[in-house]
């Protein structure tokens, strides 16, 4: 209801975004002089990137601030992603290339006297997740904006994201990762907190018909302040939002009583204390601590988000029961689980509607998705914290499990055993909330992210599930990632070569259309020039690898490529035992020998949890290897062992690129799907795996002769572990070379690796290294063999990105979509 006049007014003076490279250059140069107070002579790289990024920033939020309007003016149905973890990575060239103005930007810098590509390197990664359940938020932000659906994201502003890693003595060292001393891409909504409540108690009030409701008060209040960072899609102007909140003392500053009495440092501590809630992201990746703090997060992030979904909903005026038409919350694994405990509460306690249509709301709003069978990697809260913290929650979680259980009694009257086996409270000492079994209950549908993962959870952790709700509210949605990241932006040339030879750059947006490359693949020009694209990509990382660790790497080797978090599970164990084993061959061997033989460069790179103490070791013996084999004269260029240090996002848009094959060997049913597998395939390496998580349906699509796969199968795993603990364990013979070797003290102090070795000799191989040893050796000699011919090597590598269009996280979007969320994509009106 503005008046006309006023409205011609704001329409005359609004904003407009830069056109063409002159155009860029001013309001680069504008920001240069203005926002940061510099100029021609003393704006450096950095200066140059901030004001690059602002140019951009303005350009997003005007794309921003049209989408919101539109999609509040259109009011349909949003979907609300909630995730503990957004792994983004850099910003600014996303930002250009989803918009389309690299080209502009590239050339109006190197007027101005700059190289993009220094400008671009100056970002800090956003890196507030831990690996694939991250990035996978972050590729599906990516493909919601670009697909024109009405989406938000919502998690946590860490002050500190994950971890830095140094590599000291060839042993990791954690450096905290600062990010935030200038981040153009987040714009603070101080006028947009929410007060989060702590501790107090619970107390019921009659209110009349002889209704009683329960009052929660006293505790502490926590504020949450809202940080809004834009989500541009890729050649559309949908440009969609991540909410991420911050914490902060109620009532902002500190206690000025205690300042003034000369009580200083008390007088700060309850603003620290406050603001400790969303300082650190948790650095563990498929384990859960069960640690206080970490569940505050979770509630804080949760109620805040609830607060903000709910009174963008209660702004429409519709009635509670069209709730679920207009809202859809998917939880990104059990960390928002408490949000369905919120909602709840919500609806009963301050709405005031009867329990079981509130609880019709709740159960057809969310979603979970589960990414693990790993029992450490299951979330459980002790009873008593819950109680602590949440003493209204933890009475709601009882009576949602009584009214759950009661359901279970009637259906399944002479089975005693199943209420015990599922109910949510786990009758341990201490007793514990099952947080995966509240999230089933509370949700219309649970998926998995890979085929073989989903059936897994049907047939082992949720099996009792399956039989109460049938097995329709259970599925799968395979995991995927974004072409726009995963090639346009990490591998430019290819990009680039595809786009021109299969008639433009459609397949960006629709990934099934690389099978038209297939044909390609006989062609020798074609071949010749994927070829050389791959080549410099291996310049590029030799280079990055000098960089980092001061070792010279051949670009004409095979590269063999495993970056991904150190887990047992993951087997990087295995992997530096085969490349012990491929060492001690060489040096076996005679001089003319070793001379027909393929030159290999391995390199590793991940983090382990600070905690994870075998893990760290893994990273050792890596070291320790590489120490002893890039200096061993004999061997010079056959193989050289690197561990790339701080493996993050932007390292790995130059390690990708760069494979010829690249390792997914984790124990047959533990990787739940891997998303890198497919990063690296889409980038026209090949892949040595398992068959575990995704590894699966790619081979399905790229056809089994265009990947190596070895090893035990997930049905029997069981078996075999049963066998190593209770019949006789035998080990690989050559698998015990290797470890007579490093107990030698080839690698160093034998003593530092004996606990990985015992592992696999005296306490029962739980990760089947030894039982898969054989394969994994033959089968990497079955690489080296087929790297030979590089004219049938590069045909499958062809064959195999022709054939990938299946990977894309669009794919997945839709299906989450059609499935699970029932909304459709509206584009932006312009
Ligand atoms: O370990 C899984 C990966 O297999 C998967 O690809 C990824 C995304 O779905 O999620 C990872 N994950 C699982 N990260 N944390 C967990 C523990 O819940």
């Amino acid at each position: 209801s503005i008046p006309e006049p006023q409205r011609e007014a704001w329409k005359r003076a609004q904003a407009q975004g830069f056109r063409g490279k002159d155009g860029f250059e001013k309001e680069l140069v504008r920001h240069v002089e203005t926002t940061l107070a510099r100029s021609m002579f003393n704006c450096d790289e950095k200066a140059a990137y901030s004001a690059t990024s602002l140019a951009f920033r303005d350009q997003l939020i005007l794309d921003w601030n049209r989408t919101q309007q539109n999609q509040t003016y259109r009011d349909s149905k949003r979907v609300y992603y909630l995730s503990l973890e957004f792994l983004m990575g850099r910003a600014l060239d996303n930002a250009m290339l989803n918009i389309g103005q690299k080209d502009t930007a590239k050339a109006g810098l190197s007027e101005l006297g700059f190289r993009i590509e220094d400008i671009i390197g100056q970002e800090n990664d956003a890196a507030l997740g831990n690996g694939g359940l991250g990035r996978l938020a972050a590729c599906f932000l990516d493909s919601l904006a670009s697909l024109d659906f009405h989406a938000w994201g919502y998690g946590l502003r860490y002050r500190y994201g994950i971890f830095k890693q140094e590599i000291i003595d060839g042993y990791q060292v954690e450096v905290p990762d600062y990010w935030l001393d200038f981040n153009p891409w987040e714009f603070p909504r101080h006028d947009v907190t929410v007060d989060i409540q702590f501790f107090g108690n619970v107390r019921k009030e009659s209110k009349e018909q002889g209704k009683e409701v329960a009052i929660w008060e006293g505790g502490e209040i926590v504020q949450a302040v809202a940080y809004d960072v834009p989500i541009p899609g890729y050649n559309t102007s949908t440009t969609n939002n991540l909410r991420l909140w911050s914490s902060k003392a109620s009532g902002g500053e500190f206690d000025f009583q205690k300042f003034n009495n000369g009580d200083y440092e008390s007088s700060v501590a309850d603003q620290q204390r406050a603001e400790t809630i969303s300082a650190v992201l948790y650095p563990n990746d498929n384990l859960e601590r069960g640690k206080e703090l970490r569940l505050k997060q979770q509630y804080f992030w949760v109620a805040a988000s609830l607060h903000d979904i709910v009174r963008r909903f209660k702004k429409s005026k519709r009635p509670w029961k069209q709730f679920a038409d207009q809202v859809a919350i998917q939880l990104n694994d059990t960390h928002p689980t408490l949000a369905i405990v919120e909602l709840q509460r919500i609806l009963v306690d301050i709405e005031g509607l009867e329990w079981e249509e509130a609880w019709d709301i709740v159960t057809s709003t969310f979603g979970y998705t589960n990414h693990t069978v790993l029992p450490e990697a299951l979330e459980k809260w002790p009873v008593g914290l819950v109680q602590h913290l949440l003493p209204r929650h933890l009475q709601i979680i009882y009576d949602i499990n009584l009214y759950f259980l009661q359901q279970v009694e009637k259906q399944f009257p002479n089975d005693r055993d199943i209420l015990r086996r599922v109910s949510i409270i786990e009758e341990s000492q201490p007793k514990m909330v099952r947080m995966a079994y509240l999230a089933i209950v509370g949700s219309h549908k649970v998926n998995g992210v890979a085929e073989l993962h989903s059936d897994l959870i049907k047939t082992t952790i949720f099996k009792d599930f399956v039989e109460i709700y049938g097995p329709d509210k259970f599925t799968n949605v395979t995991n995927g990632i974004t072409p726009r990241r995963w090639l346009h932006q990490a591998n430019p040339r290819l990009s680039e070569l595809i786009a021109s030879k299969i008639g433009g750059n459609d397949f960006l947006k629709d990934l099934t259309k690389l099978n038209k490359l297939e044909s390609l693949a006989e062609d020798k020009e074609f071949r010749k020039e994927w070829s050389e694209i791959k080549y410099a990509n291996k310049v590029r990382l030799a280079k990055l690898i000098k960089e980092l660790t001061g070792v010279t790497v051949n670009p004409a080797a095979l590269f063999d490529i495993q970056v991904k978090r150190i887990h047992e599970y993951k087997r990087q164990q295995l992997n530096i035992f085969g490349v012990i084993h491929r060492y001690l061959t060489l040096k076996a061997m005679s001089p003319e020998e070793r001379k027909k033989q393929l030159p290999r460069v391995s390199v590793f790179g991940g983090k382990a949890a600070p905690g994870y103490w075998m893990a760290k070791q893994i990273i050792h013996l890596i070291n320790a290897v590489g120490s002893v084999v890039n200096n061993d004269a004999d061997i010079g260029d056959l193989l050289k062992v690197i561990f790339l240090p701080d493996y993050n996002v932007s390292k790995a848009e130059i390690i990708t690129p760069a494979s010829d094959i690249s390792e997914h060997i984790s124990t047959a049913g533990t990787e739940a799907s891997g998303t890198s597998n497919m990063k690296f395939v889409l980038n026209g390496g090949l892949i040595i795996g398992t068959c575990d998580g995704a590894n699966i349906e790619i081979t399905r699509e790229i056809g089994d002769n265009n990947i190596f796969l070895f090893g035990n199968l997930a049905e029997d795993v069981e078996d075999l572990r049963h066998a190593h603990n209770y019949g006789s364990h035998t080990i690989d013979p050559d698998l015990n070379k290797v470890f007579e070797e490093m107990e030698k003290g080839t690698f160093g102090t034998p003593h530092d690796f004996s606990a990985m070795v015992a592992a696999v000799r005296h306490h029962g191989d739980y990760y089947l290294v030894s039982d898969d040893f054989h394969s994994y050796i033959e089968t990497h000699k079955l690489v080296d063999e087929a790297y030979r011919n590089q004219d049938e090597w590069v045909a499958k590598c062809i064959v195999s990105v022709a054939r990938m269009g299946f990977f894309s996280s669009d794919r997945c979007i839709n299906e989450y979509a059609e499935s699970i969320w029932n909304v459709e994509p509206l584009a932006v009106k312009s």
